[in-house]
């Protein structure tokens, strides 16, 4: 089965650490979001690419959920001690490492998807990892500070501001003029199934749908869509998903959320259920609904998650 799956950071590469469990034999492709990346110290930061990586492939922090396991951060420490900033963003010595591969790669020539394979032949997640797009997008938030609005880039937004100013506008600056990267418009239309895991429905799956080509190709697939709730008892499990969610008009429930992707994209949604009052909203939405624990407390319980996302997809297809 070809399953292609559009991720963020923590929220997708949980997901698709329950998804391998559930179906081992999955040929899984994942379209990851690159409108977190950022240029930091002359490097080039991908913060949700990697969290899929390290995620996937053994080496991530588990307790944050980004970053590198068993880290230490003398690097930040001597650029700190130089007045080189920025000091709000925890770059650790061995995450360095794979900012200084990538960035090099890119000064040689590489695009980024083939820069992603390189450091996935070291990393070894076990599914296809594309980036979304090879050409530079970045999300930027329209926020007033002191009554003054301007914009900020995603990560300022969300780790300087923790998101405490009220977003008036989120801008994937760039995603007009992008092209899908290599791979993911074929992906897309050879897949047997599409899956939306619990990823930030506007700063993950929002950024990688804004790319030119893409949602048009989903809707196309003629295959099964099928999305996970990122938003469990009218809020967000982990992060500030509802301060964006406000910021693009939708309020944070499970329905609403659904309903912002509409059925013209989703064909099943899942809901925790605790949401279960929830279904019927959504059902009448046009997009089959159903309530299922949704909460990846551990490894068994993310693969039924997943096993429940395939099994709605068999009832829509
Ligand atoms: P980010 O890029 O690291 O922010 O990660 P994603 O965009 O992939 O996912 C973030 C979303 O994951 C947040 O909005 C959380 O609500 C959601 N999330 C995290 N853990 C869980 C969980 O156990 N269950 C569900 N349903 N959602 C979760
Ligand atoms: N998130 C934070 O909240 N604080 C950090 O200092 C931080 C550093 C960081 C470094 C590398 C990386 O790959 C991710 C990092 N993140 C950090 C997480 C990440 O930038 C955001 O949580 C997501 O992009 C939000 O979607
Ligand atoms: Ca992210």
């Amino acid at each position: 089965m070809r399953i292609v799956v559009l991720a963020g950071g923590i929220g997708g590469a949980r997901f698709l650490r329950g998804l391998k469990r559930a179906v081992p034999d999955a040929d899984i492709t994942v379209i990851g979001n690159t409108g977190d990346d950022i240029h930091l110290f002359g490097l080039k930061v991908c913060p949700d690419l990697d969290t899929v990586m390290y995620t996937l492939g053994g080496g991530i922090n588990e307790e944050q959920g980004w970053g590198r396991a068993d880290e230490t951060f003398h690097l930040k420490e001597e650029l700190a001690a130089y007045g080189v900033g920025p000091e709000w963003f925890g770059l650790g010595d061995r995450d360095f490492a794979t900012h200084i591969v990538r960035t090099q790669m890119i000064g040689a020539g590489y695009p980024l998807s083939a820069v992603t394979q390189a450091l996935c032949d070291r990393w070894k997640p076990g599914v296809r990892l594309i980036p979304m797009s090879d050409d530079r997008i970045e999300t930027h938030v329209a926020v007033e500070v002191d009554g003054e609005r301007k914009a900020v880039h995603f990560q300022e937004y969300w780790v300087r501001l923790r998101a405490s100013v009220p977003a008036e506008a989120i801008v994937p600056v760039g995603a007009d003029q992008a092209k899908p990267a290599p791979g993911v418009l074929e992906a897309i239309a050879e897949a047997d199934v599409i899956l939306f895991p619990p990823s930030n429905p506007v700063v993950s799956i929002g950024t990688i749908l804004a790319v030119p080509g893409v949602r048009e190709a989903i809707a196309d697939a003629g295959v099964p869509v099928v999305g996970l709730s990122p938003i469990v008892g009218d809020a967000p499990v982990r992060g500030m998903a509802d301060k964006v969610l406000a910021a693009v008009g939708v309020e944070s429930t499970a329905s609403a959320v659904a309903e912002h992707y509409g059925s013209g994209l989703l064909d099943g949604w899942l809901v925790d259920t605790v949401d279960a009052g929830a279904v019927e909203r959504v059902e009448a939405a046009g997009i089959r609904c159903r309530a299922v624990p949704l909460m990846m407390t551990d490894a068994d319980a993310t693969a039924q998650m997943a096993r429940e996302a395939l099994a709605l997809a068999e009832e829509v297809r």
